[in-house]
């Protein structure tokens, strides 16, 4: 019998700011134990209880596109400048710009939180066609299988937490799309200072102190390539992607190492 499967999402909201947001891809089985486990959380939040809980359940029409994690790895980068660095040296050797880089920090740390990524394009000409919401990439999902390895990996390092796991679900998904060349993301949450870079070629490049602690601001940038934009936008929204394979998770590793291809199984 084909299996069923539906994408459910979260989003809480506490005088009118969204507070928390969760999702994933299930099996109709999970559903009724996704929903309380999101509600809880959602009741639960740091940043405040909820208000306002929207929970989305939507039987998908397509099957899910199975697919592996981005590997996995950190740069012990000690502060904000050696992060521009680094993230630089990454993103460069790619065929992005160093003014679209430029661009992309300032826009993330200009304070404007956007609930989307921005799309920018080698140059740093800003793409997507809302320019204050920006682009929100969702129905994607992992296995419970890959989810337990996940979990293992991460865990050996010390990593095994929700916004870990959620971003790189998220980066995988993105970086499976020829368009995208590379992304940048820092969180909007104040006390959480680790960003990352992903690219198809090196991975998942987590960049601690890429900002000070207490910041509001954060956000994404994805540089994109060719093809069109809107067939782009389509795949980043509605194409249900489920991650299946754990790439390999590797912890504190120089950016010598990863330029030079040597932090790759
Ligand atoms: C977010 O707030 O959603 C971004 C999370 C970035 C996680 C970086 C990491 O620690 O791997």
């Amino acid at each position: 019998m084909p299996r069923h499967y539906y994408s459910i999402r979260m989003r809480a909201a506490k005088d009118g700011t969204h507070i928390s947001g969760a999702e994933g891809i299930y099996e109709r089985r999970d559903v009724l134990d996704i929903i309380r486990r999101y509600t809880s959380r959602a009741l639960t939040h740091e940043k405040g209880r909820a208000e306002e809980i929207r929970l989305t359940i939507e039987e998908l029409k397509e099957r899910p596109k199975r697919i592996p994690s981005l590997p996995l790895c950190t740069v012990n980068t000690r502060n904000p400048q050696m992060v521009k660095k680094v993230a630089k040296d990454l993103l460069m050797s790619v065929g992005i710009t160093e003014r679209a880089i430029d661009e992309a920090f300032t826009a993330i740390t200009m304070g404007i939180v956007m609930r989307g990524a921005m799309l920018m394009n080698i140059e740093g000409v800003r793409l997507e066609p809302d320019l204050l919401r920006g682009v929100r990439v969702t129905r994607m999902g992992i296995t419970r299988s890959a989810s337990l390895t996940l979990a293992r990996r991460l865990g050996r390092l010390g990593l095994n937490n929700t916004t870990v796991k959620e971003a790189l679900i998220l980066a995988s998904k993105v970086h499976r799309h020829p368009m995208v060349l590379g992304e940048l993301c820092i969180s909007d949450d104040p006390n959480y200072t680790t960003g990352y870079v992903a690219t198809r070629r090196y991975g998942y490049v987590r960049l601690p102190h890429i900002k000070g602690r207490g910041s509001p601001y954060g956000g994404r940038a994805f540089f994109i390539t060719g093809g069109e934009v809107n067939t782009l936008i389509k795949y980043l929204q509605t194409t249900p992607v489920l991650i299946n394979r754990i790439g390999p998770c590797r912890g504190v590793v120089s950016i010598k190492d990863i330029l030079e291809g040597k932090s790759r199984h």
